[in-house]
């Protein structure tokens, strides 16, 4: 059964029809990323409204809907409404208030309803992963743990956190990646306690950490992993930091499995952190599923009580930031089964020394 179908099966009864505009969602139902486009998804039928610029392609591909060349957007979409005897669509939340105010003027008849049950039920879905998007991300993952090994050789004093990040992308983009899964963070030294600092024209120097958090994006999907090396000598409380940060991270992983909270995961490696003496020092959560988008739900943090289902991907990513001074963030990506995990991430967590 395709995402579509299975969608279609998923709504409550008495739903006349679906309409989904936002490109992740779009992109995940109907196997096709454009920067525009329309999916409208009724009882019988689904369709895909698509202009000139993707419309050869879109027919090779959408899986599910019949593709429709765009020519007057919404009186084809009302047109397609009277059709299928449709006077209420479904739509999502992430449409922008401009969307949602061109279609409510654009489609006098039509009643919107956007309660966020479309959105949830879809989110549901994706939080779901299918073979072929574990496939996806795995070798997405692998790409990134590739560069991971390259950039080893390349870390050393005089080096900046700019040249680091385009190493990293460049060596990405030659392995095959279709692109970034997300804006490459290369931290050094006093910049790694900003978990999401900007790689800057910082020369890395002897005595620091270098904290690097990337991936690559390979057929839509995402993969998120955060390394910290120590470049030369470091101190016995960067040391401390760094095996805090460790166990926090393959602690709370080891507790992963279907059925268990995120929060109660996030709980697990802060307790940790917090305990060894760094209370105020980790204020992210700790991990987030991840797909067509870095950022999807579930998540594991302290301010949501999200089920972690079988099938999910998550990220372990608990860190320790001293603001003045360094910071350390561990991240892999695992997958929730019903017994427990499936480390998705290939790269050494032990201290990598340069
Ligand atoms: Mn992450």
């Amino acid at each position: 059964m395709n995402r579509i179908e299975r969608l279609k099966n998923r709504m409550p009864r008495g739903c006349q029809g679906v309409i989904v505009m936002s490109e992740t969602n779009r992109e995940y139902l109907a196997h096709f990323l454009s920067s525009a486009g329309t999916l409208l998804i009724f009882p019988e039928q689904a369709y895909f409204i698509i202009d000139s610029r993707y419309i050869e392609v879109a027919r090779k591909k959408v899986a599910g809907a019949e593709v429709i060349l765009q020519d007057k957007l919404y009186e084809q979409i009302g047109e397609l409404c009277r059709k299928h005897n449709v006077t209420e669509l479904q739509c999502e939340k992430e449409l922008t208030l401009g969307e949602y105010d061109m279609l409510s003027n654009r489609l006098p008849g039509i009643r919107l309803l956007s309660d966020g049950g479309l959105s949830d039920l879809i989110q549901q879905q994706r939080a779901i992963k299918e073979r072929e998007e574990i496939q996806a991300i795995c070798s997405a993952q692998a790409i990134t743990d590739a560069a991971f090994l390259e950039i080893l050789n390349y870390i050393r004093p005089g080096v900046t956190e700019k040249e680091v990040a385009a190493e990293l992308e460049y060596y990405m983009r030659k392995k095959g990646a279709d692109g970034l899964a997300f804006e490459t963070i290369v931290a050094s030294g006093v910049n790694g306690s900003m978990p999401h600092a900007v790689p800057s024209d910082k020369k890395i120097a002897a005595g620091e950490f270098v904290t690097m958090d990337y991936g690559a994006k390979l057929e839509g999907y995402c993969s998120d992993m955060t390394r910290t090396v120590a470049v030369g000598e470091i101190t016995e409380e960067q040391h401390r930091i760094y095996e805090t940060v460790l166990l926090a991270h393959m602690t709370s992983m080891e507790a992963a499995k279907a059925g268990v909270y995120g929060d109660e995961l996030d709980k697990i490696a802060r307790d940790i952190i917090y305990k060894a003496g760094y209370e105020g020092c980790f204020g992210h959560s700790l991990g987030h599923s991840l797909g067509l988008d870095i950022h999807e739900r579930p998540m594991s943090t302290f301010s949501r009580h999200d089920l972690l289902p079988a099938g999910t991907i998550m990220t372990i990513e608990p860190g320790i930031y001293v603001e003045g001074k360094y910071g350390v963030r561990i991240e892999n990506m695992i997958l929730i089964t019903e017994h427990g995990y499936v480390n998705l991430t290939g790269s050494e967590r032990e201290l990598i020394t340069l």
